[in-house]
């Protein structure tokens, strides 16, 4: 269910028998108040009226787009990354750790043998560009029953390969999204195997949200209790460098 911020402004101003024409409204000095609540209602309701577990529109292979532009690192450039594409990633393994019974080091041909789920989808880029692509790629449930999380587990945090402006990227979710069916560690792009732009060897594409969330470079994968710990504590990059939203459903 969607709801649209004009509808439930509508509907609170309505209830309080506030709405008796919208000049009067704009006039009343209460009026940025009660914008600024039914803002925050709007967030809250939102988020708990949309089912969660709900699928993103999967699209046609025709409306693809012709061109998938790169954003944020387009090659983490270090030496040891370097040496990882140059032997086309053969000796890479990708950790997975923290609060799991069995941690794993996998490679990606352990990765690309395990079921792949294949998805094409819409990129939204809170730049404010979006793009259709195709996904390949394992469910991050099918790695994390591997690794046996543990009862006290709560968050999953991405560890990436490259630095912006410095800081590592990192991403991460919660348990919902870390399970849900469209949650996968792609290793390929459109039919190909993942570029350095778009994040080889891989990717998480959790297609709920938006792009910022779909962290690259992934080399690390490590279930937490609690994000707080982790980095600047705000669960990713851009949320501990600029405030965006952890949470960036779409
Ligand atoms: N490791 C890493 N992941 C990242 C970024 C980044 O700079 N580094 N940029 C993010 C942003 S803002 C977007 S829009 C997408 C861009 O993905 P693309 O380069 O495949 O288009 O990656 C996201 N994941
Ligand atoms: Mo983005």
């Amino acid at each position: 269910m969607i709801l649209t911020r004009r509808k439930l402004i509508g509907g609170i101003a309505a209830a309080g028998g506030l709405l008796s024409g919208c000049d009067k409204l704009d006039q009343s000095p209460g009026f940025k108040k009660i914008l600024f609540k039914a803002e925050d209602a709007h967030r809250f309701l939102q988020r708990s009226l949309s089912n969660r577990a709900a699928l993103a529109h999967e699209y046609r292979p025709d409306q693809m787009s012709p061109v998938f532009r790169t954003n944020g690192t387009n090659n983490p450039g270090t030496p040891e990354y370097q040496a990882h594409a140059d032997s086309r990633f053969a000796n890479w393994r990708l950790q997975v750790d923290g609060l799991v019974r069995r941690p794993l080091a996998l490679s990606l041909a352990q990765i690309r043998s395990m079921p792949t789920r294949t998805q094409i989808t819409r990129h939204d880029c809170v730049e404010g560009w979006s793009s259709i692509g195709k996904w390949h790629g394992v469910p991050l449930k099918l790695v994390l029953d591997q690794a046996g999380l543990r009862s006290d587990a709560r968050y999953v945090v991405f560890h990436c390969a490259d630095l912006f402006g410095g800081q590592p990227y990192y991403e991460s979710v919660d348990l919902i999204d870390a399970f849900h069916p469209q949650t996968i560690l792609a290793w390929g792009m459109n039919n190909q195997l993942l570029s350095v732009g778009h994040g080889a060897p891989i990717r998480l594409r959790v297609e709920r949200q938006l792009g910022y969330k779909q962290a690259k470079y992934v080399m690390r994968v490590e279930a937490v209790d609690d994000l707080r710990h982790v980095r600047g504590g705000k669960g990713g990059f851009w949320e501990d460098a600029v405030d965006y939203e952890w949470y960036a459903g779409i």
